[in-house]
């Protein structure tokens, strides 16, 4: 049985990845570690440690020391919360990884999950069903700490051999924990205020056409690309993934009509350049032929969820 840590474990996608891997593996095989004194009551379920991914020798020292097989790496500043502190973004984003990269490296660590996004795109990429290899010039910090990365995983898989594995996930819509600063977030925000029955200022233009997905795909996709066989993972940078693509508009048409009263106003801010230079939509052919990913979540599908489970006592932020 594999033993587990997912660093970033208390943010938006670790708190439910961790919940998933417990019941496929077992609580106490999945450690949840980050860098708060407590994790959130809902992971509370198993061990959780208090680790800094920063701190490059206490992360090495658990790591070996607990004998952990897998790691998934999720700390990171995310793309609105990197361009007003790039430089803190691109130490976070890069350091973190190398630690990792080079426990497995050394034969300390069998297999590593690292995200990517959409965000590895830019302003010169097809913006319509961009596909798996096309241009790249990303314009954010974020983004080029994840193309960096991207390529790094692939380096470490061709030169040492190290079973890292990778998604570049959309825009992610849960309801479990808050969003952590990213530019999709939106599309999360705006289902507490249609919950309190309240008006929407979208930080983004209602024609703003970007992918997204619900977590539940993500995590499954996650999953299923992390147990797939070694050999059916042919892209070892990182795979496109699609679930489905929507503007602020359309997002908020899809609440109107199960709840007539809502509404939404525009005020675009910085968050807009960056949306402005991601892809509309992603083609994820390679993902489905590679190891047989398929999205289970439309926009309908994905609205009716979140309306119905969206709990607004998880607020401690301003929308
Ligand atoms: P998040 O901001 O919600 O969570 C990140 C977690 O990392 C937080 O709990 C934070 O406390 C922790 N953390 C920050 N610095 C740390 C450090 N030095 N040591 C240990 N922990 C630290 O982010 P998320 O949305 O869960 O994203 C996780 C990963 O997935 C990131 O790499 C992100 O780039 C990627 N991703 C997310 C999305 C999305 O829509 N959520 C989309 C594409 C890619
Ligand atoms: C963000 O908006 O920064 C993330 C992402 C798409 O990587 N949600």
């Amino acid at each position: 049985m594999s033993k587990i840590i997912v660093i970033g474990a208390c943010g938006q996608i670790g708190t439910e990845l961790v919940l998933r891997l417990r019941k496929i593996n077992g609580n106490d095989q999945v450690i949840a570690a980050d860098l708060r004194d407590e994790c959130p009551a809902i992971i509370q379920n198993g061990p959780y440690i208090k680790m800094d991914v920063l701190d490059r020798s206490f992360v090495r020292d658990f790591i070996i020391s607990e004998s952990i097989d897998e790691v998934y790496l999720l700390a990171a500043l995310l793309s609105a919360t990197a361009e007003k502190n790039p430089d803190f973004a691109w130490k976070l984003n890069m350091e973190g990884l190398f630690t990792i990269l080079d426990l497995a490296k050394e034969g300390s660590i069998k297999k590593v999950f690292w995200p990517s996004s959409i965000a590895v795109f830019g302003p010169t990429t097809p913006k319509i069903n961009t596909p798996q290899r096309t241009v790249m010039e990303p314009s954010t910090v974020y983004g080029i700490s994840k193309q960096a990365g991207e390529r790094w995983c692939e380096y470490y898989f061709n030169n040492y051999g190290v079973d890292v594995r990778s998604i570049r996930y959309p825009g992610l819509i849960s309801y479990t924990s808050l969003p952590g600063g990213g530019t999709t977030d939106y599309a999360v925000d705006i289902f507490y205020k249609a919950k309190m029955s309240e008006d929407f200022i979208c930080f983004l233009s209602e024609n703003t056409m970007l992918p997204m997905m619900y977590m539940d795909d993500a995590i499954r996709a996650t999953i299923e690309l992390m147990q797939a066989p070694s050999e059916n993972i042919k892209i070892r940078s990182s795979y496109n993934l699609s679930g489905c693509s929507f503007t602020p508009k359309e997002i908020a048409e899809a609440i109107q009509q199960r709840n007539p009263d809502f509404r939404i106003t525009y005020q675009p801010d910085f968050r807009q350049k960056i949306a402005d230079s991601w892809p509309g939509s992603i083609d994820d052919e390679a993902a489905r032929n590679d190891w047989g990913w398929k999205e289970n979540y439309n926009i309908d599908k994905l609205v009716d969820v979140m309306l119905e489970n969206v709990d607004i006592s998880l607020l401690n932020k301003e929308l």
